[in-house]
């Protein structure tokens, strides 16, 4: 068994469109995304989501959904990345930059897939649809996808 990092991202998501923001240094850096990072220890990882989401963003949400959780091996790393993946519908607050991440809306059919994680065109209309999915991805490097699986569940 490898050993898996948490980790949360959160989608802020309107009846036409979505909220990403364009992560400006570290893991990532130059593509658009959901808000999220490392859960704490001592952290739920649903705190952890929220805290993200207002660290990253200047939003806070009351209620979010748990939607997906996705795994990610990168060849040649020991470490799995254990991403749990929540849909917020209401927000409080204004988007406002910090220092990760320049948020920005995207209308639902102009979502900026070739400059987003290679995985997120294959989730990301489960997640619009409110479906919920548990995945595998194995990627070489950032940007290639050597295998993967994503099913759609009915309970997380
Ligand atoms: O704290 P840090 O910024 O390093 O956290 C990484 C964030 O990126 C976290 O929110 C989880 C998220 N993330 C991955 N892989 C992928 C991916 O393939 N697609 C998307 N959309 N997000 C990802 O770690």
């Amino acid at each position: 068994m490898m050993r898996s990092k948490l980790l949360t991202l959160v989608l802020v998501v309107q009846p036409n469109r979505v909220l990403l923001g364009m992560k400006k240094r570290g893991f990532g850096a130059g593509k658009w995304n959901g808000f999220g990072g490392k859960v704490q220890p001592g952290e739920t990882i649903e705190c952890a989501a929220k805290r993200e989401l207002y660290e990253e963003s200047g939003l806070t949400a009351d209620t979010m959904e748990k939607v997906g959780n996705i795994k990610f091996e990168f060849v040649g790393e020991t470490e799995l990345l254990d991403v749990h993946i929540y849909r917020a519908d209401t927000y409080n607050g204004e988007p406002t930059e910090s220092d990760e991440m320049r948020p920005q809306w995207f209308e639902r059919d102009q979502i900026p897939f070739s400059q987003m994680w290679a995985d997120d065109i294959l989730w990301f209309p489960l997640l619009l649809q409110k479906k919920k999915f548990v995945g595998y991805f194995k990627f070489q490097g950032h940007e290639v996808i050597l295998s993967h699986k994503l099913e759609e569940v009915m309970e997380l």
